[in-house]
């Protein structure tokens, strides 16, 4: 251990810290813009010392000392607060400003941005350099904003799709003023292999890198009266909208949500759980049919079963492991079973052509915008899911529309497809899907009925994890991974036949699963928020009085009155999907 004095105060910490850690051991908040460090199990680190702005006085060292990249030493005294170093970091703040576009009125990252922050506690009121504005090409894609302009070069996005994503899609090109973070050649990421999964946004601590907001053509749906406005709200969303009006991370506004949605004045709303027990009718049913085959003897099925919920996951796999394209099940995302079965069924059962319905779904992720606009998931062009907005979005929406989020009482959501299982909300954090998945598939191929509905086994945020679970004589090797370079890790390992055969594997692209998704509030790095998240996920779990899919009784009369059987020839047209290279 090395001690060391900060500001007056000592403190001993392992050898290899840098004083940064030190000091927020002592509670000494030294700013930083571009250093973060996530959750041990997410294997996040930027270190690239780059925006200066920690600087700090170390005595007996002439220059001053960036503190996230300077290890402590023995008996070091160092200095966080003196005039010098006060000046030298709003200088450097005022740098940064030079040439960053002053927009923050405008800007979708205004309240939520660093810089902004630390303009405010460095009291800027002035800009004294005036330099030169960068005047980047923007990028539209359907689910992320890039705007260069607003990039000041901290490389977490960089680190985030590279080392915690192994995607590999940014990275720094050109040099001096002209030196930006973006795709090789400078192409938009639609014409890249960026899987949309948003981490990178999560992570930016500007407006560079925002998701595509399209809060506003809800309220051109709301305000259409031709339309049937139908909303789907997903897992994760609940466990973490309550953050945008100040509640504690962890707590639970499911109520308050659907209350909140229908004073904006969907006609209904739903609940993307419902259809995440319909995935799970269908994935369960896929995994016993391959899991028997194969037990068979029948060399052409391909083990192990992989989910396919995620859409940056599939992404993923499609442009990185395209020789493993028949793995993966065949089942729809939630989201999409869900827009598949209102404009199927419910808009029939309306007597309204699918047309006139609206579907808008509340994702904690923005590679959901990108699903939803997949050409496969549409009919002659009306797309199953119209429009897909994030948490943060619908937060927005809800401040924008003037309701006290606070005072709601607690409303549930309308049936049919409002009616869900403890194993449909599960889906929200990692392992859940795969747990949702093992309660009824075990229960389908035992006969009986569970002893126990929790398998704990299955839960944690280790990023790669292993479990077995008992099917009468045979054991079921299940892997999860969470972060899409974990799951690069486990597929290389299948791909080449190392270890021990896995049965099935849950895969989420971010970190956390979907309560750590890139449409989720900020957690400016803070990935304790995120494990909260998953707790209130697994108590509302517990809360609920089914916690089994198939025990769903709207599931159950939904296959009665218009799907037939799981993997039967409607829910295979209209549950199920294939994927491209
Ligand atoms: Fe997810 Fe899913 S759980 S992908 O993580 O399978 O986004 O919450 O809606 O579709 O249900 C996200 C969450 C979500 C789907 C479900
Ligand atoms: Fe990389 Fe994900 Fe960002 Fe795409 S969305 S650039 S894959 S981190």
């Amino acid at each position: 251990m090395i001690n060391l004095n900060i500001d007056g105060k000592y403190v001993k910490v392992p050898e290899g810290s840098t004083i940064l850690e030190a000091a927020r051991q002592l509670g000494i908040d030294i700013p930083t813009l571009c250093h973060l460090k996530l959750d041990d199990n997410v294997g996040m680190v930027n270190k690239s010392a780059s925006c200066r702005v920690c600087v700090v006085e170390v005595k007996g060292r002439r220059n001053l000392a960036p503190a996230c990249a300077t290890p402590v030493a023995e008996g070091m005294e160092v200095r966080t607060n003196t005039i010098r170093v006060l000046n030298a970091r709003k200088t450097v703040l005022e740098l940064l400003l030079s040439d960053h576009p002053k927009e923050c009125l405008t800007c979708a990252k205004s309240g939520n941005c660093e810089l902004q922050d630390l303009a405010e506690r460095f009291c800027i009121r002035e800009v004294r350099y005036q330099g030169v504005q960068s005047t980047y090409k923007k990028d539209h894609s359907p689910a992320l904003e890039r705007d260069m302009d607003k990039c000041v070069m901290c490389r977490r996005c960089e680190t985030m799709c590279n080392e915690v994503q192994t995607v590999g899609v940014l990275s720094g090109v050109n040099r001096g003023f002209n030196a930006v973070v973006a795709p090789a050649f400078e192409k938009p990421l639609v014409d890249t292999v960026c899987t949309f999964c948003g981490q990178c946004a999560a992570v930016c601590p500007t407006g560079a890198l925002v998701e595509r907001d399209y809060s506003w053509r809800v309220i051109e749906a709301l305000a259409d009266p031709d339309k049937v406005v139908v909303v789907q709200t997903a897992p994760a969303v609940r466990a973490a909208l309550g953050e945008e009006f100040g509640l504690e991370p962890g707590t639970l506004v499911t109520g308050k949500m659907v209350s909140a949605l229908r004073q904006m004045g969907f006609d209904y709303v739903f609940d993307t759980d419902f259809a995440a027990d319909l995935t799970i009718m269908e994935e369960a049913s896929e995994f016993l049919d391959r899991l028997n085959r194969y037990l068979k003897g029948d060399k052409a099925v391909r083990m192990p079963i992989l989910t396919s919920c995620c859409p940056a996951w599939v992404k993923f796999f499609e442009h990185q492991f395209p020789e493993l394209l028949d793995v993966p099940s065949t089942a729809k995302s939630p989201q999409q079973m869900f827009g598949a079965v209102a404009k199927n069924f419910f808009a029939k059962k309306l007597g309204i052509p699918r047309e006139k319905m609206v579907v808008v779904s509340v994702m904690p992720c923005l590679a959901k915008k990108y699903e939803a606009s997949r050409p496969e998931f549409a009919v002659d062009g009306n797309p199953d899911v119209d429009i897909s907005i994030s948490t943060r979005e619908l937060a927005h929406l809800i401040k924008r529309c003037n309701i006290d989020f606070l005072s709601l009482p607690d409303e549930d959501f309308d049936r049919p497809l409002g009616e869900s299982t403890g194993a449909g909300v599960i889906f929200g954090t990692t392992g859940g899907v795969i747990e949702a998945a093992v309660r009824t598939a075990v229960e389908w191929a035992t006969g009986k009925p569970l002893e126990k509905v929790d398998f704990t086994e299955l839960r944690g945020m280790q990023g790669c994890r292993e479990a077995w679970v008992n099917v009468g004589d045979l054991k079921l090797h299940i892997g999860i991974a969470h972060g899409l370079g974990n799951a690069r890790r486990l597929l290389e390992a299948v791909r080449d036949g190392k270890g021990e055969m896995f049965h099935a594997i849950e895969i989420m692209a971010c970190p956390g699963g979907c309560v750590g998704g890139g449409g989720q509030p900020y957690h400016h790095g803070n990935f304790e928020i995120v494990k909260k998240r998953a707790e209130a996920i697994y108590r509302e779990d517990q809360g609920k009085p089914i916690r089994k899919s198939h025990e769903n009784p709207e599931i159950v009369k939904l296959y009665e009155e218009f799907l037939g059987k799981p993997l039967g020839e409607t829910a295979h047209h209209l549950l199920h999907t294939h994927y491209f290279k």
